[in-house]
């Protein structure tokens, strides 16, 4: 089977096309964490065992990119190198895709790119660490993260370690019911915080199996709601950054951003690299459990959905 009305700019791995085709679990992955969310080789190295650890579960992982060009739903080894080690790549969103491929660009997919192209080919699941959000200082600055309107309109299911203390949390979670989102909290009464499992603020929606979770999916579809979901799932304890050790960086890089103009797109790319600096490499490490548990539930999701 061919996918129809797929435009002549997309390669689909064949993998990721025989499971489309029939109708087994796939997990949707980004790849601006790549490309502008952690330094090499780690980043290859994450992206290569988040990949292999989804395979493990039985399930296909598909690492979304624009190389050179072409849209890539599914990457090999090679191609995923090539992307990590890439230094003036894109980083795109709805505004800017249609750019890099008439252009012949390399990017990476920021969430927001991700869920449309996912959704494109009929994938629904998709992991990743976090989503962007409401930023500090967003009623001067208006900067809202294109994700999160995405998430309105888009009916793929993300998982995220919850909303990093980067952003300004209440005012992400505001936007996300304004645009339609649930947003569930796996196993949690607390909206986890990327680093750490859990924050002041209730979340919304709980549930604390994946069967409920697909379920949950199911009944959206049939009420053709068209919407994304947010699954916060909160990093395991043993991985967490104490908050005050974390809240410390973050002040600290947040006042260097102020102070340097960095503004729009170089915002959260900027905010990781000074916190993986300031932590001497801890958020990082941190970071990358995230992913793992995060694509690990996403991959539990995905099973149970076509079951
Ligand atoms: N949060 C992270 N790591 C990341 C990102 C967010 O912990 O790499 C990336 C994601 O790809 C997300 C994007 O979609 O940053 C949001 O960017 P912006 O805030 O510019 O919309
Ligand atoms: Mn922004």
């Amino acid at each position: 089977m061919t996918i129809p009305n797929l435009p002549s700019f997309v390669d689909i791995h064949k993998d990721v096309l025989n499971s489309l085709n029939n109708g087994t679990p796939i997990v949707a992955l980004e790849s601006t964490i790549i490309t502008h969310g952690m330094p090499f080789p780690d980043n290859a190295e994450m992206a290569s065992s988040v990949e292999a650890l989804i395979y493990d579960y039985g399930v296909v992982p598909a690492t979304i990119a624009v190389i050179d060009g072409r849209i890539k739903i599914g990457l090999t080894p090679d191609e995923l190198i090539q992307l990590a080690k890439v230094k003036n790549a894109l980083k795109i969103s709805r505004a800017d895709m249609a750019f890099a491929i008439s252009q012949g660009k390399t990017a990476g997919t920021t969430v927001a790119a991700t869920m449309i192209i996912a959704r494109m080919v009929g994938i629904r699941i998709f992991a990743t660490g976090g989503i962007g959000g409401v930023h500090k200082g967003a009623e001067t600055t208006f900067d809202i993260s294109a994700d999160l309107t995405e998430l309105g309109k888009t009916d793929v299911l993300v998982v995220a370690a919850g909303a990093k203390a980067i952003l300004d949390v209440p005012k992400t979670l505001e936007v996300l019911e304004t645009q339609g989102v649930p947003v569930v909290g796996y196993k949690t009464n607390s909206l986890p915080a990327f680093w750490t499992k859990e924050s002041d603020l209730d979340i919304p929606l709980r549930m604390d199996t994946t069967s409920e979770i697909s379920d949950f999916l199911k009944v959206r579809d049939e009420l053709h709601l068209n919407s994304g979901i947010l699954v916060a799932n909160p990093i395991p304890e043993k991985d967490e950054i104490p908050s005050k050790i974390i809240n410390d960086y973050i002040q600290t890089a947040q006042t260097e951003m102020e102070n340097d103009n960095i503004s729009g797109k170089d915002v959260t790319p900027f905010l990781l690299k000074r916190i993986f600096e300031l932590s001497k490499g801890a958020s990082l490490t941190s970071n990358i459990a995230l992913v793992k548990n995060n694509a690990l539930l996403a991959a539990k999701i995905a099973k149970d959905f076509y079951k």
